[in-house]
């Protein structure tokens, strides 16, 4: 008999509502939830194929021990968890706890409790070395807010913005950023047919860039030049909202004298993007009553991300674009503690140069993180501190860390591997222990990680839908495991999780959301997600007495623009003069996969047979005498890899398109067009990065390109 129950998609973290048919402990088939009030019934081609990962034939049931000879061989998750523990236990008796980290990727983002329990175990066996996928993703947000400070009351949302401008970032495919990822195809045309004016800056005409008012074909990693001539443009038109600046901004005079160099000739050369539409954009972002403006990984992973960011956070303190004393907060959260929202600044506190400091390149912890980017470096660089023990949480390095040649040594290098993972990924196919976990829709889970992106007070509790009849276990019970064994703690919000008996996932979520505004039994009572209208919260007034301020120009950005007005505009796509380059290779997402998830699922490869396109206009293929669908080799300054050209408009010339964490190591180079490419292979860690958190340049990545000399595969 076939049973539908209510619960919320897990394959990628916008938490799509679900109907979900179950038949013999088994899921059959999900559809949208067409009665939920804020997605309307809303899934991806990914999503519906969630049936097939949890069902897939290939899936890791059992976890798997790597065996002298290398094989691997099945073992009970009680017995891996013994051994682990036994050896992390001697690693960090004779080395320290610093030479055991966890590095938690795209998965452990898709789960309540994940990033919690693995961040508190951490502290109980008192190792810094937490890492997550956020230092290799856009760390420089968090970096720019925290030097520009915050506003206490919030931005104004897209739903009721007249302008957003999406500087490299593609939500209507991403649902990430910019359009809120709760249908964001509805949302977008809804606002549009209100009057939203929209503008996208990218140098592909990207799925949201086609339904923009207004595109800027950014030249790739100029948006920093861009962006310094459209503030040009609002202080020399005077569009800037002064009151606002005057009682709530610092540096606001500085930043204009840092911008008045990068006049438009000068902009529209560098970035080619025409004078003219840079002062279209800034006329219409300053020009609204209300609006938002938001950046995305493209522009994050192109170097000067710091100053990208904070000029997107200058923007919109320039024009005020935040919630103001009085007015009502749309959502004040459900499962995050209450907290005040106040007309006035949060100032500034930078989130670096403190806590443990790196083995490598002068860097260190940000915002309570060690830098992905230098993991590698860690585990390579001998000494004292040495990382020996690493264990992916629903991660995988060997396709997504910057300069994959390097994060394979690193992977050799490691004195124990574990890999936590549903199938075998580059990165699985290299440890020593794969732990299988359950899928999500195996068990309890909430909305905990997009309370504050919902444009209401929303949140949804799902029960498991079927009982996991392997030898699976949740990443928590992972961590839970290990602290049993080797007598730690694991702290939790709520409290400390009791370590003589194993609770329950809902114990669990319970602890992690003690301090939670609306109580979670109130939450789990609403089968299918619900809004939770509390009382109203507004906007409180300036506490008495304060002149906190946001910082829009501090003197070490002021430096940076200075530092990037004075870089020579090189002809090609090198970034130093003698750098003979043809091409930038930038990132991109596609709608099939989740970074690596995905490429074992027949219904997703069928369009483009398992590869990544390299994605390149036309005319390009002509000049450098490629064929639609031909191998290509792409050269970098630090590897050359293979991809499959694929023409399209939507790139312009000069520019390659491809998504990253596909392809293999480099002995599987030849099944590129069933496999793809790794565009992390032509990575340098250690050239061109953020001298803060270490972030690689992962896009608008110099290269060359050619038709591969030796025929590859069938085509
Ligand atoms: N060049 C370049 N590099 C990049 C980027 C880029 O744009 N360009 N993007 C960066 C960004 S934004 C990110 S977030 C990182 C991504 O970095 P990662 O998270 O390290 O990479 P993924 O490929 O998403 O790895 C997720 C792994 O989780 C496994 N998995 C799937 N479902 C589950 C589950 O339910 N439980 C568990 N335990 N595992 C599961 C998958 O099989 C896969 O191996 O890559 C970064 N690297
Ligand atoms: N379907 C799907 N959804 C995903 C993922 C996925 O793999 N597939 N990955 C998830 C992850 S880990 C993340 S972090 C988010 C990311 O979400 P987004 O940041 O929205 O990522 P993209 O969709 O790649 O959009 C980035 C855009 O930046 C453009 N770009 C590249 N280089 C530059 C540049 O130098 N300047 C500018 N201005 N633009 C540039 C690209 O052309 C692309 O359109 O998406 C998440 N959602
Ligand atoms: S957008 Fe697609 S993959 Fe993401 S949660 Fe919704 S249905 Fe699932
Ligand atoms: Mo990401």
């Amino acid at each position: 008999m076939v049973e539908t129950k209510k619960s919320f998609c897990r394959f990628c973290h916008a938490f799509c509502p679900i109907e979900v048919d179950v038949e013999d402990n088994k899921v059959i088939e999900v559809r949208g939830d067409a009665s939920n009030p804020v997605y309307g019934g809303y899934t991806c081609i990914k999503g519906r194929h969630l049936p097939d990962q949890h069902n897939h034939p290939d899936r890791i049931r059992t976890s798997m021990k790597r065996m002298p000879d290398g094989s691997f061989q099945p073992i009970s998750s009680e017995q891996a968890l013994d051994e682990i523990a036994e050896r992390m236990s001697a690693i960090i008796e004779e080395h320290g706890p610093r030479s055991v980290a966890t590095y938690n990727g795209t998965y452990a983002f898709c789960n309540a409790i994940t990033l919690s329990v693995s961040r508190a175990w951490h502290a109980g066996v008192k190792s810094p070395s937490y890492y997550t996928s956020v230092t290799i993703d856009q760390p420089a947000k968090a970096i720019a807010a925290s030097r520009h400070g915050t506003w206490m009351g919030g931005s104004q949302g897209f739903d009721t913005a007249d302008v957003a401008m999406l500087i490299g970032n593609n939500p209507v495919v991403s649902m990430f950023g910019g359009v809120p990822p709760f249908n964001p195809w509805k949302r977008l045309r809804d606002a549009q047919k209100r009057g939203l004016k929209l503008i996208v800056i990218d140098p592909r005409s990207s799925d949201v860039a086609k339904r923009a008012d207004l595109h800027l074909q950014v030249r790739p990693g100029e948006d920093p030049t861009l962006l310094a001539g459209i503030i040009k443009v609002m202080f020399d038109e005077g569009l800037v909202d002064g009151d606002f600046l005057a009682g709530n901004a610092t540096h606001v005079e500085e930043l204009r004298q840092a911008v008045d160099s990068f006049d438009l000739d000068y902009v529209e050369e560098r970035s080619g993007v025409p004078a003219a539409l840079v002062e279209r954009a800034a006329r219409m972002f300053a020009g609204a009553q209300r609006g938002v403006a938001s950046s995305g990984t493209g522009a994050n992973m192109a170097p000067h991300p710091n100053l990208t960011e904070h000029f997107v956070q200058s923007l919109n303190t320039l024009c005020g674009r935040f919630l103001r004393e009085g007015e009502v907060v749309p959502n004040p959260g459900v499962i995050s503690p209450e907290r005040p929202f106040m007309a006035q600044a949060n100032p500034p506190n930078p989130a670096w140069g403190k806590g443990e400091p790196s083995r490598v390149r002068g860097l260190g912890e940000v915002f309570g993180e060690m830098p992905t980017a230098a993991l590698s470096d860690e585990i390579i660089t001998p000494g004292e501190g040495r990382v020996r023990a690493l264990v992916s949480v629903g991660g995988n390095p060997v396709g997504a860390w910057p300069d994959q040649l390097k994060t394979i040594e690193a992977m050799k290098q490691l004195d124990l591997n574990v890999s936590i993972d549903i199938r075998w990924s580059q990165t699985a196919k290299m440890a020593d222990y794969v732990i299988a976990p359950k899928l999500s829709l195996e068990r309890p889970d909430l909305t905990v990680l997009t309370d504050s992106w919902y444009p209401v007070p929303y949140a949804h509790y799902t029960p498991a839908m079927v009982e996991a009849e392997d030898d699976v276990i949740e990443e928590w019970e992972f961590f839970w495991n290990l602290a049993h064994r080797m007598g730690t703690e694991i702290e939790l919000a709520g409290g400390p999780m009791p370590m003589d008996e194993k609770p329950s996932t809902d114990d669990v979520l319970d602890l992690i959301t003690a301090k939670s505004r609306i109580p979670l039994d109130r939450v789990r009572e609403a089968d299918g997600g619900a809004i939770f209208e509390g009382e109203e919260v507004r906007v409180a007034p300036k506490a008495a007495g304060t002149d906190a301020r946001l910082d829009v120009a501090p003197a070490d950005l002021v430096e940076e623009i200075a530092e990037v007005r004075a870089e020579p505009v090189v002809e090609g796509a090198g970034y130093l003069p003698g750098e003979e380059f043809s091409h930038r290779l930038i990132s991109r997402r596609m709608r099939e996969f989740y970074n690596s998830s995905g490429r074992d699922i027949a219904g997703l490869t069928a369009r483009d047979g398992g590869t990544n396109p390299a994605f390149m206009n036309p005319v390009d293929g002509a000049e450098w005498g490629i064929e639609d669908g031909e191998v290509i080799e792409i050269e970098s300054s630090r590897a050359t890899i293979l991809g499959v050209a694929a023409f399209t408009d939507d790139v312009p010339s000069g520019v390659i398109s491809m998504a990253h964490s596909w392809g293999d190591v480099p002995e599987t180079d030849q099944d590129v067009r069933s496999i793809g490419g790794s565009t992390n292979r032509l990575v340098n860690n250690e050239e061109a990065y953020d001298p803060i958190t270490g972030m690689a340049r992962q896009s608008a990545i110099p290269v060359n390109i050619r038709p591969a000399k030796e025929p590859v595969g069938a085509s």
